[in-house]
């Protein structure tokens, strides 16, 4: 422990990943006391030889726990599996593994029952920015706002923080959707480049300056919709309506048969614009659609 602050918060953490390495990094470039247990103990060593302590068993470390423990694993059942036969009693369980909603408030209900205390959050970081505050990581939280609290400090080491509230569904139910938006835009992303690769005096890195640049400016948009779904208004600051939209994605798929390109990642959305307009929409914005979506009628 040669370099601990024992003034610091010990962290005791689960899983040692990709992700959950990194973390285990950061808390101990920070001077925290830091005890690790990995289902494979080989991927202990490199956080051993930098000062952490390794527990035998996910039993042991969690049983000697006088801080958080920190949870990173694949996903919800591996937390499950980690935890069997641990006493939590007392215990104050951060659970950083991807989930559900469902997931995470189960998970809450699971750890009360056990006499923990549980607090469920949600990475919005890849692992070379974990310790990066520049980076713009962060990671969600939700659940058990006290227990939050508490452990702040300790949690702000490896990226920003930002609690979303009581209910422990809700840290997961931020990550899913600010994930599906990005899968969104890498499906857009994958489409742009297929157009435009191969084409001769296409010059791809600088068509991905102008990408990123587009891509940023449209972001703003999100406001947009906020502002229209909480107003009821979906015509409200409507500068690109939803009719034109819908009329242009005929040149998008003209342009997609001409560059011998599969639509396939634009057609559902284009199908879901052309329908809202088919109601009598074509005023809107975009924010109609979420209501589509909702009702499950943009589903095959
Ligand atoms: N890496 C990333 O880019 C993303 C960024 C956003 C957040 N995710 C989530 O973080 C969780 C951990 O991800 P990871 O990158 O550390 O994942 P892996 O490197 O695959 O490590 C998985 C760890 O889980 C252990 N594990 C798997 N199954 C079990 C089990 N049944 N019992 C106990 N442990 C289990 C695995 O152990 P081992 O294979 O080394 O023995 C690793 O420690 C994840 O929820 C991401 O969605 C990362």
């Amino acid at each position: 422990m040669d370099g601990m602050n024992t003034s610091k918060t010990p962290i005791t953490l689960l899983g040692l990943g990709d992700m959950g390495a990194a973390l285990g990094r950061s808390w101990l470039a920070a001077g925290h006391p830091l005890t690790v247990w990995n289902r494979t103990p080989e991927k202990a060593g490199p956080l051993v030889e930098a000062g952490a302590r390794a527990a035998g068993s996910a039993a042991e470390a969690v049983a000697a726990a006088t801080g958080p423990v920190i949870l990173c694993l694949l996903d919800d059942d591996s937390v499950g599996a980690t935890l069997d036969g641990a006493d939590l009693a007392g215990k104050d369980l951060i659970n950083l593994t991807t989930g559900t909603p469902e997931q995470g408030r189960r998970r809450a209900r699971w750890a009360e029952e056990r006499g923990a205390r549980f607090l469920d959050g949600g990475i919005m970081a890849v692992p070379p920015m974990i310790g990066v505050p520049e980076s713009g990581g962060y990671i969600l939280y939700s659940g058990d706002q006290a227990l939050f609290e508490r452990h702040r400090e300790a949690l702000e080491v490896p990226a920003g923080v930002n609690y979303v509230g009581s209910d422990a569904g809700h840290a997961a139910l931020y990550d899913v959707a600010l994930l599906s938006a990005m899968t969104a835009m890498f499906a857009g992303t994958t489409h742009a480049f297929a157009l435009v690769d191969g084409e001769k005096e296409v010059d791809l890195s600088r068509f991905a300056t102008l990408l990123a640049g587009w891509l940023g400016a449209m972001s703003g948009a999100a406001h947009g919709m906020a502002a229209q779904l909480e107003s009821g208004d979906y015509t409200l600051g409507v500068h690109s309506n939803l009719a034109m939209m819908s009329a242009g994605n005929t040149t998008f798929l003209d342009t997609s048969r001409e560059q011998g390109v599969d639509p396939g990642l634009l057609t559902p959305f284009m199908d879901l614009m052309a329908r809202r307009v088919a109601q009598g929409h074509g005023d809107e914005g975009l924010a109609g659609i979420v209501g589509l979506l909702r009702e499950g009628a943009g589903r095959a």
